[in-house]
Parts: structure tokens; C-alpha cells; sequence
């Protein structure tokens, strides 16, 4: 398989000179992907946070009132351009952020989106875990999350980013060992050896080691 060009060159994305809004929970999770492709990217964004605390913001007034196509969060405005699907807006965002690189090329591109997608699911279930009783909780855990993340370790092993420099798995993943590391800290232990490299390499990145340091990274309130 050939590695072809981008279909949308920069100068040609529509709105590329107008602000980027990303509208999403005030926490880091499914959208956070795209947080840090804006970061990386150095693309300037605005964000509309939502308060967990206070939803009626978003399902009793924006979801209706945007004029979003298919109202959900996280949504990404962009001059006409109204986007929603997360997995969507992050592949976007690599396009006018011309960071096409992460994607990878030729076969390597699919063995990354399997990552990339495995590790999406997983961000969900973690956090679905909070919600859960301990049964289903412990379910979730033994059925999806714990075989997923031995596969996950198989596949990274003493390497520091999967496919050996960074690409969108590496993203996908940090966001879901991090959160795996801070819900479940026990059973990270054994993913600890293998999980910890890539985790250091991502927040060692000049624009990610800043954009942590900086009020624009939310945290799970704890
Ligand atoms: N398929 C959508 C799912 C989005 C979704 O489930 N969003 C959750 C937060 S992760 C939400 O709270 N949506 C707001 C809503 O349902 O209105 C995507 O991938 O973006």
C-alpha cells in the first residue's frame, strides 16, 4: 500500500483562518485526544468547558441551540464548519494542523488505527467503571479492560511508543494508561514497566510538557 497525500493541503481547509471552538466536559476524556493534537499541532483553539456539576448548560441550551448537525459533546466549530464525533474531529484536526505524519502510512497506517481505536474504547470503559456497581465494575474489568490492556503491553513491550516514534495510537494510548493509572492504581502495577516509558516519553514532549503546566489542562476532580 502507498502512502498517498492529503486530500485537504492547508491553504485549502475552509475557515482556516477563523477560531477554532471545542466544546466538551470539563475533564480529560474523550475529547482529550484532541486537545493534545492541538497542542502538538500549535493550532490556536478556544474551548467551551462544560461543568459536569452543571449539564443543563449543554443538554437544556447548547445541545439545541448551536446548530450543530448532530448535537453531542465533544463538537468542534470552525467558522461553517460544525463537527461533532470525536474520532472525527481528531482526524480534522490532523489534517489542518498537518500533523498527517501520526497516521502513519502503507500497512502500518491500520495496525495504528487498531490501537489507536482499541485505546479510545478503552478511555470509555475506564470511566464507565465510576459509574458501576462493584459486580459490574469488576466485570468490565476482568472481561474488557484487563485482556485489552494485556494485549496493549504485548504489543508496546520495552519499546517507548508503539510503532517506535509517535504517532495517534501513542495519543490514544497515553490518555488511556493515565486514566487507567489514576481510577485503578493496583492492578496498573503489573502494565507499570512496559506503560510507564511511554507515558514519561509523551509528557516529556516540549508542547505537551507545557500545555500540562498550563490552566488549559483539566483534571478529574478527584
Ligand atoms: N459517538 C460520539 C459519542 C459522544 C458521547 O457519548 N459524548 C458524551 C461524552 S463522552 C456526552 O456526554 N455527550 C453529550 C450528549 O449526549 O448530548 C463520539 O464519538 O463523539
Amino acid at each position: 500500500m502507498g502512502c498517498g497525500s492529503s486530500s485537504i493541503q492547508v491553504a485549502e481547509v475552509p475557515n482556516c483562518n477563523k477560531q477554532l471552538l471545542l466544546g466538551y466536559w470539563d475533564i480529560p476524556l474523550r475529547a482529550q485526544p484532541i486537545r493534545y493534537l492541538l497542542e502538538l499541532g500549535h493550532f490556536p483553539y478556544t474551548e467551551k468547558r462544560y461543568a459536569q456539576k452543571d449539564a443543563q448548560e449543554w443538554f437544556g441550551k447548547d445541545k439545541q441551540n448551536l446548530g450543530l448537525e448532530f448535537p453531542n459533546l465533544p463538537y468542534i466549530t470552525h467558522g461553517d464548519y460544525h463537527l461533532t464525533e470525536a474520532a472525527n474531529i481528531a482526524n480534522y484536526v490532523i489534517e489542518i494542523t498537518c500533523q498527517q505524519n501520526l497516521l502513519g502510512c502503507g500497512d502500518d497506517k491500520y495496525r495504528i488505527g487498531n490501537i489507536r481505536y482499541v485505546c479510545d474504547g478503552l478511555i470509555i470503559d475506564v470511566f464507565k467503571t465510576l459509574k458501576m456497581t462493584a459486580e459490574e465494575k469488576q466485570k468490565l474489568l476482568e472481561n474488557n479492560i484487563i485482556p485489552d490492556l494485556y494485549s496493549l503491553n504485548e504489543a508496546l513491550g520495552e519499546k517507548t511508543y508503539f510503532f517506535g516514534r509517535l504517532t495517534i495510537a501513542d495519543v490514544y494510548a497515553y490518555c488511556a494508561f493515565v486514566n487507567f493509572k489514576l481510577f485503578f492504581p493496583n492492578e496498573y502495577k503489573q502494565f507499570a514497566s512496559s506503560f510507564d516509558h511511554l507515558i514519561i516519553n509523551f509528557e516529556a514532549i516540549p508542547e505537551i510538557q507545557a500545555y500540562q503546566k498550563s490552566d488549559r489542562f483539566p483534571k478529574f476532580q478527584l
